[in-house]
Parts: C-alpha cells; sequence; structure tokens
C-alpha cells in the first residue's frame, strides 16, 4: 500500500511517519512523489485549505494522497492566527520571532486568558475521487516564555497544563499520543480501514 502526503513541512512529515508508519505502507512526502503545486491556501477553514492541497497533489498521481492543514488558535487573539499560523509575520520568519511576537502580545495576561489550542484537519482524496476530512485538537495555555527543543512551529510556547511543560518538551511519542496530529490522523486511518 502508498499514499502520498501532500506536505512540504517536514516536521509535520516526521509525525506523519511515526503516527501512520506500518511494514505494510509506503508513505511518500509530495517532494518524494516527485510531484511540485502551486495550489493557493485561500480558504477561510482548515477544512478547506486541507482539501485544496490534497486534490493539488491528487490531480498527478492515481495513489491516495493526504494533507494536513493546522495551526494555532489563540483565544485571546480573536483565534489568532489560525488558518494564518504559517504566513503569520510572513512565511519565512523565523517561529523565534513569531513565539516571542505572541508572548508580547499576551505580556500581562493572566493564565485563566491565554487559553489556545492546535487544530489539525487531514483532508483524504481517494483514487476514486472520493474525499474525507477528520479534525484532531489539543487543548493548552500560551507560556510565559519559549522552552524545549522538540517540535517546530509554536511549540516551544504551548503549555499543555496536564503535562508541565511545553508540546516542544515531550519526546515526540509523547507528543503523537495527546496532539491534535495524532488524533486527525488516527481518525482518519479508522475512516480509511481497508484502504489505508
Ligand atoms: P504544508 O502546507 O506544506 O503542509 P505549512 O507549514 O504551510 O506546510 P499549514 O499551512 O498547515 O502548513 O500551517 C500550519 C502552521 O501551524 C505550521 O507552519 C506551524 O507553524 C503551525 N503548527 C501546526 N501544527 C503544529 C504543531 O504540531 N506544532 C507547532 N506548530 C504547529
Amino acid at each position: 500500500k502508498k499514499l502520498i502526503f501532500a506536505t512540504g513541512n517536514a516536521g509535520k512529515m516526521k509525525e506523519i511517519r511515526e503516527i501512520l508508519g506500518s511494514p505494510d505502507l509506503e508513505i511518500l512526502s509530495q517532494k518524494e512523489a516527485g510531484i511540485e503545486t502551486h495550489a493557493e491556501e485561500n480558504g477561510t477553514t482548515f477544512e478547506e485549505n486541507a482539501l485544496i492541497k490534497a486534490r493539488a497533489v491528487a490531480e498527478q498521481t492515481d495513489a491516495l494522497v493526504l494533507a494536513d492543514d493546522s495551526g494555532l488558535e489563540i483565544d485571546y487573539l480573536g483565534g489568532e492566527p489560525g488558518v494564518y499560523s504559517a504566513r503569520y509575520l510572513g512565511e519565512d520568519t523565523p517561529y523565534e520571532i513569531k513565539n516571542q511576537k505572541i508572548l508580547d502580545r499576551l505580556e500581562g495576561v493572566p493564565e485563566e486568558k491565554r487559553t489556545a489550542r492546535f487544530v489539525c484537519v487531514i483532508a483524504a482524496v481517494l483514487p476514486d475521487g472520493r474525499t474525507f476530512t477528520t479534525r484532531g485538537t489539543i487543548e493548552g495555555i500560551i507560556g510565559w516564555e519559549s522552552r524545549g527543543e522538540g517540535g517546530f512551529g509554536y511549540d516551544p510556547i504551548f503549555f499543555v497544563p496536564e503535562y508541565h511543560c511545553s508540546t516542544a518538551e515531550l519526546s515526540m511519542e509523547q507528543k503523537n499520543e495527546i496532539s491534535h496530529r495524532g488524533k486527525a490522523l488516527r481518525a482518519m486511518k479508522e475512516e480509511l480501514k481497508g484502504v489505508l
């Protein structure tokens, strides 16, 4: 069995391989499959953008295609950066700067108002054209400083109260067990029983 994952994000790809990996499943990134796309992620929801990415690759292959659209919703900022998480402050701005900016915007905000969640939507386009989406979330709070070296993106400022640490301080295995991406991918596995 084989699937192509429509992503250019190495951090996502690592987690995806760990979560979906099995001896009888070959997982290729879009690049490994030699597929280039330029679809604009102009949807207003994670579902729309995940489907845009999956369909753009599916047009160029007969294989099963999955895509991941995800982001960080911060309640105090009205849900920002949300679907704009990758583009927040510019696509090429380093995450040390993006994370510091968010910490600055929340300066002095008390813990109970620092609630946030990571959201992940996985979209699948099957060879027969059928599409599915699944969604996973993890609740947490925006911390007071960046902590940890694991994960990617906004992980150093995303604290999981139950674990007393940021998702960048968890092992990949621990993060995948509780993360938005782990939940959404396991739900997709269930949805695609027999295909995956
Ligand atoms: P692809 O579209 O190529 O998959 P991307 O990075 O552009 O890669 P998104 O548009 O879905 O992906 O943006 C999601 C952003 O949300 C991502 O770049 C991170 O900044 C953030 N994000 C998503 N999941 C995360 C996680 O598990 N830990 C930290 N940050 C995460």
